[in-house]
């Protein structure tokens, strides 16, 4: 059977890209090939611009509750699609089913958090300083915000940024990742069966360099909102300077899990195997090092490393699989190369550090679970992302070396703390200076109604999701109004 030809959705047109060029999208636990989409450039993403650009003039002005009203029919939408959604992210990127679900799961959250929000978008009025006057501070929309978004949350991160780009009244070109082009033109396809009106949101497949690149230069763009390496984020935010554009930046992280000699060990394995090897370590929050105590360290490993070698790689569609593929054959080498990395700088590799081949695995690519120990806080395996399942464990000797080494890299989303003393949680919150902390629990698992994000090279100081989410989509306006018919001035008059 041929395969299917995908197109761009553009002010309620499907559509090839201009240029007619496409790219192939495949499943990477089978390598079977899932799909064709438009492979974008810049005329496609000028068209896209410019529908969105005239839809801002009435969408801003539609009420916000009724933007909300939309927003809640897609939450509804979702639930009765969840486990359609779920298997199409699977399929084409790898995640097992409970996790795609989990990731719809998110954008239910979402849909239903910023439809209440149409009937918030809470600004504020405070006292002034002369008689008869009075000060208001408005949210107000932006225009055409541009969604640039990475592959492991092909929904949920997606709808992190839609739904209150689309709250605040602001209109969407929407350019998805290249590995998950299906679960988004979906997503998209729910909006419009929701009700929204055409030309709101506007999906374009394509590359970075082109079509990504595009979105960054096109003077109508008011926003970037990007979620992807540092790498990319960096050059993001270079090129949206060029035109003064707000970008808003969700990168990489490098999150420990600390266990403290007072742990309870049980607990903590069961955080570091789904932190450190869930969603096949493809997650931002991922955990990818092991901050132990080193008067505990062996009785941990020696529950841990057996429940790693038990965990089932295989095709996420099927239920008894723990851990499905990586990506694709370009990140499954790379974490490969890791290991090399590792061994070189001469930390101990405990187990995995492979590509899995055996049986039907050797038609996707998968990686063995890998654990490395005698690893120094400074090595390269344990400073630089490696968006796999490698994890890296790093003996200390006291608490405060604990936080120190947590502290210690370039990124700053999340953290986690086995402990139970009372004491040192509050000192570790304190101390901790990742956007996120676990208290007992793994490093994964934020919930929408609170605000995403990290310190350092993870982020640029915005925030998604909860509240801080509308700060990146809305402009405060602020309107003095002065009704005691003459003319009174602020800082002058007595
Ligand atoms: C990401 O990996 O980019 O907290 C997002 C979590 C999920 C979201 C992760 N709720 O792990």
């Amino acid at each position: 059977m041929a395969a299917q030809n995908f197109q761009n959705y553009i002010g309620g047109r499907w559509q090839d890209a201009q240029g007619g060029r496409t790219f192939p999208n495949y499943n990477p636990a089978t390598g079977e090939l899932l799909g064709y989409f438009p492979l974008s450039e810049r005329a496609d993403v000028d068209a896209a611009v410019a529908v969105a650009r005239a839809a801002f003039a009435k969408w801003r002005l539609t009420p916000a509750p009724r933007r909300g009203e939309i927003l809640f029919r897609v939450g509804e939408l979702l639930i009765r699609h969840k486990e359609e959604l779920a298997r199409i992210m699977t399929q084409e990127m790898g995640k097992v089913l409970k996790e795609t679900r989990g990731d719809v799961q998110e954008g239910i959250d979402m849909a239903y958090y910023m439809a209440g929000e149409g009937r918030r978008l809470f600004g504020y009025s405070v006292p002034v300083e002369l008689p008869n006057k009075s000060g208001l501070a408005l949210r107000d929309s932006i225009g055409v915000v541009a969604c640039i978004t990475p592959w492991n949350f092909p929904v949920a991160i997606p709808t992190w940024k839609m739904f209150p780009a689309l709250i605040a009244g602001n209109t969407i070109v929407f350019k998805p990742a290249s590995d998950t082009p299906h679960s988004a033109l979906r997503l998209v396809e729910l909006l419009y069966e929701a009700g929204l009106p055409e030309g709101v949101v506007n999906i374009v497949f394509g590359a970075g360099a082109t079509a990504g690149e595009a979105l960054l230069q096109h003077p109508d763009v008011s926003v970037i909102s990007f979620t992807g390496s540092t790498e990319s984020g960096r050059h993001v935010a270079i090129e949206a300077a060029k035109s003064l554009k707000r970008v808003s930046l969700e990168m990489g992280g490098k999150n420990a899990v600390i266990v403290l000699d007072d742990a309870d060990l049980d607990l903590a394995v069961e955080g570091l195997l789904w932190s450190a090897y869930g969603t096949t370590g493809q997650r931002c929050t991922a955990c990818s090092r092991l901050i132990v105590s080193r008067t505990v360290q062996d009785a941990l490993l020696a529950k841990l490393v057996p429940r790693i070698e038990q965990l089932r790689l295989g095709d996420g569609l099927d239920e008894l699989v723990d851990v499905g593929p990586v990506i694709n054959s370009k990140q499954l080498e790379q974490i490969h190369q890791y290991t090399e990395i590792g061994r070189t700088e001469g930390a101990t590799l405990v187990t995995g550090g492979e590509v899995a081949r055996d049986g039907e695995l050797v038609r996707g690519n998968f990686y063995r679970p890998t654990l490395f120990k005698d690893v120094a806080a400074t090595m390269r395996i344990a400073q630089e992302e490696i968006f796999g399942p490698t994890l890296s464990v790093i003996a200390v000797d006291s608490f405060e070396e604990a936080i120190e080494v947590n502290n210690n890299t370039k990124y700053g989303l999340s953290s986690s703390i086995y402990t139970r003393d009372v004491n040192r949680v509050q000192r570790a919150v304190r101390d901790i200076t990742t956007g996120i902390l676990y208290v007992n629990s793994g490093t994964t698992g934020a919930e929408i109604q609170f605000p995403f994000g990290g310190t350092r090279g993870t982020g640029n100081g915005h925030r998604e999701a909860g509240l801080a989410g509308l700060d990146v989509f809305t402009e405060w306006k602020v309107v003095y109004t002065d009704y005691s018919g003459r003319l009174q001035k602020a800082q002058i008059d007595e």
